[in-house]
Protein backbone atom coordinates (compact mmCIF):
# COMPACT_ATOMS: atom_id res chain seq x y z
CA UNK A 1 0.00 0.00 0.00
CA UNK A 2 1.31 3.40 -1.11
CA UNK A 3 2.27 5.57 2.57
CA UNK A 4 -0.72 8.15 2.91
CA UNK A 5 0.92 10.77 5.47
CA UNK A 6 -2.39 11.97 6.72
CA UNK A 7 -3.16 8.47 8.32
CA UNK A 8 -0.18 9.00 10.11
CA UNK A 9 -0.73 8.03 14.45
CA UNK A 10 1.72 10.63 16.41
CA UNK A 11 0.60 9.01 19.41
CA UNK A 12 3.45 6.87 20.52
CA UNK A 13 6.33 8.33 19.21
CA UNK A 14 9.44 6.63 19.65
CA UNK A 15 13.06 8.77 18.47
CA UNK A 16 16.08 6.34 18.72
CA UNK A 17 19.49 6.86 20.35
CA UNK A 18 22.12 4.08 19.87
CA UNK A 19 24.00 5.14 22.85
CA UNK A 20 21.79 4.38 24.78
CA UNK A 21 20.78 0.58 24.35
CA UNK A 22 21.98 -1.75 26.46
CA UNK A 23 24.36 -3.53 25.89
CA UNK A 24 22.90 -6.86 25.60
CA UNK A 25 20.63 -5.52 22.50
CA UNK A 26 21.10 -3.81 19.17
CA UNK A 27 19.15 -0.91 18.22
CA UNK A 28 16.81 -2.72 15.83
CA UNK A 29 15.69 -4.92 18.44
CA UNK A 30 14.43 -1.69 20.55
CA UNK A 31 12.76 -0.50 17.43
CA UNK A 32 11.04 -3.72 16.55
CA UNK A 33 10.05 -4.31 20.29
CA UNK A 34 8.76 -1.13 20.47
CA UNK A 35 6.67 -1.34 17.23
CA UNK A 36 5.73 -4.46 19.15
CA UNK A 37 4.81 -3.00 22.06
CA UNK A 38 2.70 -0.20 20.33
CA UNK A 39 5.25 2.35 18.96
CA UNK A 40 2.83 4.64 16.12
CA UNK A 41 6.10 6.47 14.95
CA UNK A 42 9.61 5.96 14.31
CA UNK A 43 12.70 8.66 14.42
CA UNK A 44 16.46 7.50 13.49
CA UNK A 45 18.30 10.34 15.41
CA UNK A 46 21.51 9.33 15.40
CA UNK A 47 23.99 12.46 16.15
CA UNK A 48 27.10 10.99 16.13
CA UNK A 49 27.11 8.86 13.15
CA UNK A 50 29.04 8.83 9.95
CA UNK A 51 27.10 8.78 6.51
CA UNK A 52 27.74 5.40 5.93
CA UNK A 53 27.15 3.77 8.48
CA UNK A 54 23.74 5.93 9.28
CA UNK A 55 22.75 5.00 5.95
CA UNK A 56 23.63 1.34 6.58
CA UNK A 57 21.50 1.42 9.73
CA UNK A 58 18.77 3.50 8.17
CA UNK A 59 18.04 0.89 5.79
CA UNK A 60 17.89 -2.14 8.35
CA UNK A 61 15.69 0.24 10.28
CA UNK A 62 13.19 1.32 7.22
CA UNK A 63 13.14 -2.51 6.74
CA UNK A 64 11.59 -3.07 9.92
CA UNK A 65 9.11 -0.13 10.00
CA UNK A 66 8.15 -1.06 6.60
CA UNK A 67 7.59 -4.39 7.52
CA UNK A 68 5.13 -3.41 10.48
CA UNK A 69 3.58 -0.59 8.77
CA UNK A 70 5.18 2.35 11.01
CA UNK A 71 6.51 5.53 9.35
CA UNK A 72 10.02 5.99 9.41
CA UNK A 73 11.47 9.70 9.70
CA UNK A 74 15.08 10.66 9.90
CA UNK A 75 16.29 13.32 12.14
CA UNK A 76 18.76 16.27 10.30
CA UNK A 77 19.81 14.57 7.57
CA UNK A 78 17.48 14.99 4.36
CA UNK A 79 20.26 13.36 2.07
CA UNK A 80 19.54 9.79 4.71
CA UNK A 81 15.89 10.20 4.04
CA UNK A 82 16.09 10.96 0.28
CA UNK A 83 18.72 7.96 -0.27
CA UNK A 84 16.45 5.06 1.61
CA UNK A 85 13.24 6.79 0.38
CA UNK A 86 11.56 6.84 3.64
CA UNK A 87 8.30 8.45 5.07
CA UNK A 88 10.01 11.74 6.01
CA UNK A 89 12.56 14.20 8.32
CA UNK A 90 12.40 15.69 11.57
CA UNK A 91 14.64 18.82 11.70
CA UNK A 92 15.44 21.23 14.50
CA UNK A 93 15.48 24.86 14.69
CA UNK A 94 18.94 24.79 13.45
CA UNK A 95 18.81 22.39 10.71
CA UNK A 96 18.09 22.51 7.14
CA UNK A 97 15.11 25.54 6.58
CA UNK A 98 11.14 23.37 6.43
CA UNK A 99 11.01 25.36 3.33
CA UNK A 100 14.11 23.93 1.84
CA UNK A 101 13.07 20.46 3.13
CA UNK A 102 9.95 20.50 1.58
CA UNK A 103 10.74 21.64 -1.92
CA UNK A 104 13.14 18.40 -1.90
CA UNK A 105 11.28 16.09 -0.53
CA UNK A 106 7.75 17.07 -2.23
CA UNK A 107 4.69 17.11 -0.49
CA UNK A 108 3.61 13.33 0.36
CA UNK A 109 6.26 13.22 3.12
CA UNK A 110 6.30 13.79 6.52
CA UNK A 111 8.04 16.60 7.94
CA UNK A 112 7.99 17.70 11.36
CA UNK A 113 9.97 20.74 13.09
CA UNK A 114 11.10 21.12 16.89
CA UNK A 115 9.88 24.20 18.77
CA UNK A 116 10.21 25.27 22.25
CA UNK A 117 8.35 29.02 22.45
CA UNK A 118 5.76 30.83 21.05
CA UNK A 119 7.87 32.49 18.55
CA UNK A 120 9.30 29.63 16.79
CA UNK A 121 5.57 28.09 16.44
CA UNK A 122 4.95 31.88 14.61
CA UNK A 123 8.39 31.68 12.58
CA UNK A 124 7.40 28.05 11.57
CA UNK A 125 3.59 29.53 10.62
CA UNK A 126 5.38 32.10 8.11
CA UNK A 127 7.19 29.20 6.57
CA UNK A 128 4.23 27.12 6.00
CA UNK A 129 2.66 30.42 4.36
CA UNK A 130 6.36 30.10 2.30
CA UNK A 131 6.03 26.57 1.03
CA UNK A 132 6.97 24.65 3.94
CA UNK A 133 3.31 22.60 4.63
CA UNK A 134 5.01 21.42 8.07
CA UNK A 135 3.28 18.51 9.14
CA UNK A 136 3.82 18.55 13.07
CA UNK A 137 5.57 20.07 15.67
CA UNK A 138 7.59 18.40 18.80
CA UNK A 139 7.23 21.03 21.53
CA UNK A 140 9.68 20.75 24.37
CA UNK A 141 11.61 19.71 26.22
CA UNK A 142 8.27 19.16 29.00
CA UNK A 143 10.67 17.90 31.94
CA UNK A 144 14.72 18.08 32.10
CA UNK A 145 16.47 15.14 29.91
CA UNK A 146 20.26 13.83 30.04
CA UNK A 147 19.36 12.85 26.54
CA UNK A 148 19.89 16.05 24.90
CA UNK A 149 21.29 19.50 25.64
CA UNK A 150 18.51 21.91 25.57
CA UNK A 151 18.31 25.25 24.39
CA UNK A 152 15.98 26.31 26.64
CA UNK A 153 14.72 25.91 29.89
CA UNK A 154 12.33 22.48 30.59
CA UNK A 155 8.55 24.19 29.96
CA UNK A 156 6.97 21.87 32.56
CA UNK A 157 3.63 21.18 32.39
CA UNK A 158 2.66 24.56 33.58
CA UNK A 159 4.53 26.18 30.57
CA UNK A 160 3.50 23.61 28.00
CA UNK A 161 -0.05 24.09 28.92
CA UNK A 162 0.31 27.95 28.51
CA UNK A 163 2.02 27.06 25.01
CA UNK A 164 -0.51 24.53 23.88
CA UNK A 165 -3.09 27.34 24.83
CA UNK A 166 -1.81 29.71 22.60
CA UNK A 167 -1.18 27.00 20.05
CA UNK A 168 -4.72 25.84 20.31
CA UNK A 169 -5.96 29.61 19.46
CA UNK A 170 -4.17 30.21 16.67
CA UNK A 171 -4.45 26.54 15.02
CA UNK A 172 -8.49 27.38 14.98
CA UNK A 173 -7.89 29.97 12.46
CA UNK A 174 -5.63 28.17 10.12
CA UNK A 175 -7.10 25.98 7.16
CA UNK A 176 -5.20 23.28 7.35
CA UNK A 177 -4.57 21.89 11.24
CA UNK A 178 -0.89 20.56 12.32
CA UNK A 179 -0.19 17.73 14.60
CA UNK A 180 1.95 18.22 17.85
CA UNK A 181 3.90 15.82 20.43
CA UNK A 182 5.29 16.73 23.48
CA UNK A 183 8.93 15.66 24.05
CA UNK A 184 11.83 15.71 26.69
CA UNK A 185 12.05 13.30 29.57
CA UNK A 186 8.18 12.13 29.27
CA UNK A 187 8.23 8.53 30.96
CA UNK A 188 4.82 6.67 31.22
CA UNK A 189 4.42 8.09 35.02
CA UNK A 190 4.06 11.58 33.78
CA UNK A 191 1.95 10.97 30.47
CA UNK A 192 -0.71 11.42 31.89
CA UNK A 193 -0.12 14.34 33.47
CA UNK A 194 1.34 15.78 30.11
CA UNK A 195 -1.50 14.50 28.49
CA UNK A 196 -4.36 16.48 30.81
CA UNK A 197 -2.35 19.50 30.98
CA UNK A 198 -1.25 20.03 27.04
CA UNK A 199 -5.34 19.10 26.12
CA UNK A 200 -7.05 17.77 23.02
CA UNK A 201 -4.26 19.72 20.28
CA UNK A 202 -1.28 17.66 21.67
CA UNK A 203 -1.05 14.44 19.33
CA UNK A 204 1.29 12.28 21.47
CA UNK A 205 4.70 11.30 23.16
CA UNK A 206 7.87 11.32 21.72
CA UNK A 207 10.33 9.49 23.85
CA UNK A 208 13.83 8.21 23.59
CA UNK A 209 15.59 7.25 26.94
CA UNK A 210 12.71 5.27 28.42
CA UNK A 211 12.00 3.04 25.43
CA UNK A 212 15.73 2.94 23.88
CA UNK A 213 17.49 2.30 27.32
CA UNK A 214 15.16 -0.10 28.29
CA UNK A 215 14.99 -3.66 28.80
CA UNK A 216 12.32 -4.44 27.98
CA UNK A 217 11.24 -1.81 25.37
CA UNK A 218 8.19 -3.95 24.02
CA UNK A 219 6.60 -3.62 27.87
CA UNK A 220 7.53 0.25 28.15
CA UNK A 221 5.87 0.83 25.34
CA UNK A 222 2.78 -1.21 26.03
CA UNK A 223 2.89 0.92 29.78
CA UNK A 224 3.25 3.98 27.56
CA UNK A 225 0.64 3.60 25.08
CA UNK A 226 -2.20 2.42 28.03
CA UNK A 227 -1.01 5.37 30.18
CA UNK A 228 -1.57 8.22 26.70
CA UNK A 229 -4.56 6.57 26.05
CA UNK A 230 -6.61 6.12 29.26
CA UNK A 231 -5.26 9.61 30.29
CA UNK A 232 -8.27 11.91 30.71
CA UNK A 233 -7.91 15.25 28.27
CA UNK A 234 -10.29 17.19 29.69
CA UNK A 235 -11.28 17.51 33.47
CA UNK A 236 -14.54 16.54 34.99
CA UNK A 237 -16.59 19.23 36.27
CA UNK A 238 -19.97 19.84 36.75
CA UNK A 239 -21.64 22.19 38.38
CA UNK A 240 -25.29 22.62 39.31
CA UNK A 241 -27.57 23.72 41.58
CA UNK A 242 -28.39 19.36 41.09
CA UNK A 243 -24.53 19.73 43.33
CA UNK A 244 -26.65 21.42 46.60
CA UNK A 245 -28.85 18.38 46.75
CA UNK A 246 -26.59 15.61 46.91
CA UNK A 247 -24.09 17.44 48.64
CA UNK A 248 -23.95 14.90 51.71
CA UNK A 249 -23.12 11.67 49.38
CA UNK A 250 -19.61 13.44 49.46
CA UNK A 251 -19.11 12.52 52.81
CA UNK A 252 -18.58 9.40 54.62
CA UNK A 253 -15.48 8.09 52.21
CA UNK A 254 -12.81 7.03 54.35
CA UNK A 255 -10.07 7.94 53.25
CA UNK A 256 -5.93 8.16 53.14
CA UNK A 257 -4.49 12.15 53.25
CA UNK A 258 -0.95 12.48 53.03
CA UNK A 259 0.28 15.90 54.57
CA UNK A 260 3.25 16.99 53.54
CA UNK A 261 2.52 20.62 55.94
CA UNK A 262 3.78 23.10 58.50
CA UNK A 263 5.12 22.44 61.61
CA UNK A 264 2.29 25.00 62.87
CA UNK A 265 -0.69 23.14 61.96
CA UNK A 266 -0.04 19.63 61.94
CA UNK A 267 -1.62 18.51 65.31
CA UNK A 268 -5.13 20.12 64.16
CA UNK A 269 -4.56 18.98 60.36
CA UNK A 270 -4.17 15.75 61.67
CA UNK A 271 -7.23 16.01 64.06
CA UNK A 272 -9.57 17.77 61.49
CA UNK A 273 -9.02 14.44 58.95
CA UNK A 274 -9.67 11.88 61.59
CA UNK A 275 -13.02 13.85 62.69
CA UNK A 276 -14.26 13.62 59.18
CA UNK A 277 -13.26 9.56 58.81
CA UNK A 278 -9.87 9.69 57.01
CA UNK A 279 -6.58 8.69 57.98
CA UNK A 280 -4.14 11.09 58.52
CA UNK A 281 -0.18 10.48 57.28
CA UNK A 282 2.38 12.98 57.76
CA UNK A 283 5.48 12.26 55.79
CA UNK A 284 8.39 13.53 54.34
CA UNK A 285 10.06 10.11 53.58
CA UNK A 286 10.88 10.08 50.28
CA UNK A 287 11.13 6.41 50.13
CA UNK A 288 7.57 5.76 50.85
CA UNK A 289 5.75 8.19 49.22
CA UNK A 290 5.30 6.01 46.03
CA UNK A 291 4.14 3.41 48.78
CA UNK A 292 1.51 5.48 50.12
CA UNK A 293 0.25 6.80 46.72
CA UNK A 294 -0.38 3.19 46.13
CA UNK A 295 -2.92 3.06 49.58
CA UNK A 296 -6.52 2.55 48.02
CA UNK A 297 -8.56 6.29 48.14
CA UNK A 298 -5.02 8.13 48.56
CA UNK A 299 -4.12 11.99 48.32
CA UNK A 300 -1.71 14.82 49.14
CA UNK A 301 -1.84 17.83 50.66
CA UNK A 302 1.09 19.96 49.74
CA UNK A 303 1.32 22.49 51.95
CA UNK A 304 4.20 25.72 51.53
CA UNK A 305 3.54 26.74 54.95
CA UNK A 306 7.07 26.70 56.81
CA UNK A 307 8.67 24.56 53.70
CA UNK A 308 12.48 24.50 54.00
CA UNK A 309 15.23 25.59 51.10
CA UNK A 310 15.23 21.63 50.19
CA UNK A 311 11.48 21.15 50.69
CA UNK A 312 10.86 22.13 47.25
CA UNK A 313 12.49 18.87 46.22
CA UNK A 314 10.68 16.76 48.79
CA UNK A 315 7.28 18.35 47.45
CA UNK A 316 7.96 17.53 43.96
CA UNK A 317 9.03 13.96 44.31
CA UNK A 318 5.79 13.69 46.77
CA UNK A 319 3.55 15.14 43.71
CA UNK A 320 5.22 13.31 41.10
CA UNK A 321 4.33 9.59 43.26
CA UNK A 322 0.96 11.01 43.54
CA UNK A 323 0.48 12.20 39.70
CA UNK A 324 2.27 8.94 38.54
CA UNK A 325 -0.33 6.74 40.70
CA UNK A 326 -3.12 8.75 39.15
CA UNK A 327 -4.40 9.88 43.05
CA UNK A 328 -5.16 13.52 43.89
CA UNK A 329 -2.91 16.46 44.60
CA UNK A 330 -4.27 19.47 46.48
CA UNK A 331 -1.97 22.55 46.96
CA UNK A 332 -1.89 24.74 49.49
CA UNK A 333 0.45 28.49 48.80
CA UNK A 334 0.36 29.20 51.76
CA UNK A 335 2.44 32.72 51.60
CA UNK A 336 2.99 32.09 48.51
CA UNK A 337 3.61 35.71 47.63
CA UNK A 338 5.61 36.76 50.92
CA UNK A 339 8.69 35.97 49.43
CA UNK A 340 10.96 35.42 46.35
CA UNK A 341 12.12 31.97 47.37
CA UNK A 342 8.30 31.34 48.27
CA UNK A 343 6.97 32.73 44.37
CA UNK A 344 9.63 30.53 42.82
CA UNK A 345 8.76 27.38 44.69
CA UNK A 346 5.56 27.57 43.37
CA UNK A 347 6.28 28.66 40.19
CA UNK A 348 8.58 25.22 39.70
CA UNK A 349 5.82 23.02 41.62
CA UNK A 350 3.67 24.58 38.86
CA UNK A 351 6.08 23.35 36.46
CA UNK A 352 6.80 19.51 37.90
CA UNK A 353 3.10 18.92 39.37
CA UNK A 354 -0.21 18.36 38.28
CA UNK A 355 -2.48 19.97 41.03
CA UNK A 356 -5.89 18.66 40.73
CA UNK A 357 -7.35 21.56 43.36
CA UNK A 358 -4.92 24.35 44.70
CA UNK A 359 -6.69 26.58 47.63
CA UNK A 360 -5.82 29.66 49.35
CA UNK A 361 -6.38 32.80 50.22
CA UNK A 362 -6.57 36.11 48.24
CA UNK A 363 -2.76 36.86 48.10
CA UNK A 364 -1.98 33.49 47.74
CA UNK A 365 -4.13 33.28 44.94
CA UNK A 366 -3.05 36.26 43.22
CA UNK A 367 0.69 35.53 43.24
CA UNK A 368 -0.04 32.07 42.18
CA UNK A 369 -1.42 33.14 39.00
CA UNK A 370 1.17 35.57 38.25
CA UNK A 371 -1.03 38.46 39.21
CA UNK A 372 0.41 41.03 42.04
CA UNK A 373 -0.78 40.63 45.02
CA UNK A 374 -1.38 42.18 48.52
CA UNK A 375 1.08 40.11 50.03
CA UNK A 376 2.58 41.04 53.85
CA UNK A 377 3.97 38.66 55.74
CA UNK A 378 2.02 35.36 55.21
CA UNK A 379 -1.49 36.80 55.57
CA UNK A 380 -3.67 37.89 53.24
CA UNK A 381 -3.89 42.04 53.76
CA UNK A 382 -7.64 43.15 52.54
CA UNK A 383 -9.49 41.94 49.64
CA UNK A 384 -9.65 42.75 46.34
CA UNK A 385 -13.09 43.45 44.60
CA UNK A 386 -15.02 40.55 43.77
CA UNK A 387 -14.29 40.88 40.08
CA UNK A 388 -10.46 41.24 40.71
CA UNK A 389 -10.68 38.27 42.81
CA UNK A 390 -12.49 36.03 40.17
CA UNK A 391 -10.01 36.92 37.48
CA UNK A 392 -7.20 35.71 39.55
CA UNK A 393 -8.85 32.78 40.46
CA UNK A 394 -9.59 31.70 36.98
CA UNK A 395 -6.57 31.93 35.46
CA UNK A 396 -4.93 30.40 38.30
CA UNK A 397 -7.39 27.85 37.12
CA UNK A 398 -7.12 27.97 33.56
CA UNK A 399 -3.47 27.60 33.68
CA UNK A 400 -2.87 24.90 35.91
CA UNK A 401 -6.29 23.10 34.65
CA UNK A 402 -7.63 22.67 38.33
CA UNK A 403 -9.85 23.28 40.71
CA UNK A 404 -9.21 26.68 42.64
CA UNK A 405 -10.70 27.57 45.86
CA UNK A 406 -10.04 30.93 47.28
CA UNK A 407 -11.02 31.49 50.65
CA UNK A 408 -12.09 34.95 51.89
CA UNK A 409 -14.56 36.98 53.26
CA UNK A 410 -16.57 34.89 50.19
CA UNK A 411 -14.99 32.22 49.31
CA UNK A 412 -14.52 30.96 45.55
CA UNK A 413 -14.39 27.62 43.91
CA UNK A 414 -13.55 27.97 40.38
CA UNK A 415 -12.97 25.34 37.69
CA UNK A 416 -11.15 26.02 34.15
CA UNK A 417 -14.07 26.46 32.25
CA UNK A 418 -14.93 29.47 34.40
CA UNK A 419 -17.72 28.14 36.07
CA UNK A 420 -18.02 29.64 39.74
CA UNK A 421 -19.84 29.10 43.48
CA UNK A 422 -19.19 31.56 45.69
CA UNK A 423 -19.67 30.92 49.11
CA UNK A 424 -21.01 33.03 52.48
CA UNK A 425 -20.76 30.72 54.77
CA UNK A 426 -18.08 30.36 57.75
CA UNK A 427 -18.01 32.28 61.07
CA UNK A 428 -16.01 35.42 62.02
CA UNK A 429 -14.10 33.05 64.47
CA UNK A 430 -12.03 31.25 61.17
CA UNK A 431 -10.05 34.55 60.82
CA UNK A 432 -8.93 34.35 64.46
CA UNK A 433 -7.04 31.09 64.39
CA UNK A 434 -4.14 29.83 63.12
CA UNK A 435 -4.13 26.90 60.76
CA UNK A 436 -8.26 27.49 59.39
CA UNK A 437 -7.28 27.57 56.12
CA UNK A 438 -4.70 24.43 56.38
CA UNK A 439 -7.50 22.63 58.25
CA UNK A 440 -9.51 23.59 55.28
CA UNK A 441 -7.23 21.80 52.94
CA UNK A 442 -7.21 18.68 55.04
CA UNK A 443 -10.96 18.68 54.49
CA UNK A 444 -11.14 19.33 50.98
CA UNK A 445 -8.37 17.01 50.19
CA UNK A 446 -9.86 14.34 52.36
CA UNK A 447 -13.26 14.34 49.89
CA UNK A 448 -11.51 15.09 46.65
CA UNK A 449 -9.54 11.51 47.06
CA UNK A 450 -12.87 9.93 47.51
CA UNK A 451 -14.13 11.72 44.51
CA UNK A 452 -11.58 11.74 42.15
CA UNK A 453 -13.89 11.97 38.85
CA UNK A 454 -15.93 15.03 40.67
CA UNK A 455 -13.42 17.03 41.83
CA UNK A 456 -14.93 20.14 41.35
CA UNK A 457 -17.73 18.99 43.39
CA UNK A 458 -15.93 17.31 46.12
CA UNK A 459 -13.82 20.66 46.55
CA UNK A 460 -17.49 22.55 47.37
CA UNK A 461 -18.16 19.78 49.46
CA UNK A 462 -15.70 20.02 51.52
CA UNK A 463 -16.13 23.99 51.87
CA UNK A 464 -19.36 23.47 52.52
CA UNK A 465 -18.65 21.20 55.04
CA UNK A 466 -16.27 22.95 56.79
CA UNK A 467 -17.91 26.28 56.95
CA UNK A 468 -21.15 25.32 58.10
CA UNK A 469 -19.68 23.56 60.90
CA UNK A 470 -17.50 26.33 62.03
CA UNK A 471 -21.27 28.52 61.97
CA UNK A 472 -22.66 25.39 64.36
CA UNK A 473 -18.95 25.94 66.62
CA UNK A 474 -19.26 29.93 66.64
CA UNK A 475 -21.96 30.10 69.43
CA UNK A 476 -20.62 27.50 71.20
CA UNK A 477 -17.39 28.90 72.07
CA UNK A 478 -16.07 31.61 74.52
CA UNK A 479 -13.57 32.96 71.78
CA UNK A 480 -10.95 31.78 69.36
CA UNK A 481 -9.20 28.95 72.12
CA UNK A 482 -12.64 27.06 72.76
CA UNK A 483 -13.34 27.32 69.03
CA UNK A 484 -10.76 25.26 68.01
CA UNK A 485 -11.97 22.03 69.68
CA UNK A 486 -15.49 23.01 69.01
CA UNK A 487 -15.14 23.17 65.18
CA UNK A 488 -13.39 19.76 65.54
CA UNK A 489 -16.18 18.03 67.14
CA UNK A 490 -19.03 19.98 64.83
CA UNK A 491 -17.33 18.63 62.15
CA UNK A 492 -17.26 15.48 62.81
CA UNK A 493 -20.93 15.82 63.79
CA UNK A 494 -21.70 16.60 60.26
CA UNK A 495 -19.58 14.35 58.21
CA UNK A 496 -22.00 12.09 59.97
CA UNK A 497 -25.21 13.77 59.97
CA UNK A 498 -24.74 15.78 56.49
CA UNK A 499 -25.70 19.34 56.09
CA UNK A 500 -28.98 20.67 56.22
CA UNK A 501 -29.48 22.24 52.22
CA UNK A 502 -31.15 25.50 53.89
CA UNK A 503 -28.30 26.16 55.71
CA UNK A 504 -25.95 26.47 52.44
CA UNK A 505 -25.39 30.07 51.53
CA UNK A 506 -24.44 29.86 47.39
CA UNK A 507 -24.06 31.63 44.13
CA UNK A 508 -23.58 30.13 41.05
CA UNK A 509 -21.98 31.83 38.20
CA UNK A 510 -20.20 31.75 35.14
N1 LIG B 1 14.43 16.83 21.59
P1 LIG B 1 14.22 11.66 26.55
S1 LIG B 1 14.30 16.83 24.11
C1 LIG B 1 15.48 14.65 21.02
O1 LIG B 1 13.24 19.58 23.45
C2 LIG B 1 14.95 15.63 21.98
O2 LIG B 1 13.25 19.33 21.32
C3 LIG B 1 14.05 17.57 22.59
O3 LIG B 1 14.86 12.40 25.30
C4 LIG B 1 13.48 18.94 22.45
O4 LIG B 1 12.92 11.08 26.11
C5 LIG B 1 14.95 15.46 23.35
O5 LIG B 1 15.25 10.59 26.83
C6 LIG B 1 15.43 14.29 24.11
O6 LIG B 1 14.14 12.66 27.65
C7 LIG B 1 14.31 13.52 24.72
MG1 LIG C 1 18.75 18.89 14.77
Amino acid sequence: MPFNKSKTDYSIYLVTDSGLVPDNFTLEHQVEQSILGGATLIQLREKTADTGKFLETAKRIHAITKKHGVPLLINDRLDIALAIDCEGVHVGQDDMPVVECRRMLGEDKIIGLSITNREEYDAALEADAAGANLDYFGVGAIYGTFTKKLRAEPLGLSGARNLFAYITEKEKSLSRQHKFVTIGGIKPDNTPSVRYMCGATCNGVAVVSCIIAAQDAKLVTEVLSKQWHDAITEPVLQVTTETLSKINSYFGTPTFVHHITNNVVKNCSANITIAIGSSPAMSETRAEFHEFAGIPNASLLLNMGTATSDGVETFLAAGQAYNAARRPVVFDPVGGGASEARKSAVKTLLKGIRMSVIKGNDGEIFSAAGLAGKMRGVDSIGESLLDERLKAAFKLSRDANTVVVMTGKKDVVIGPSGQYVLVDNGDELLTQITGSGCMLGSVITSIVAGHVGDVFDAALAGLLLYTIASEKAGPLSDGPGTFVPRLIDEISKLAKTGVQVEDIKVQFGK
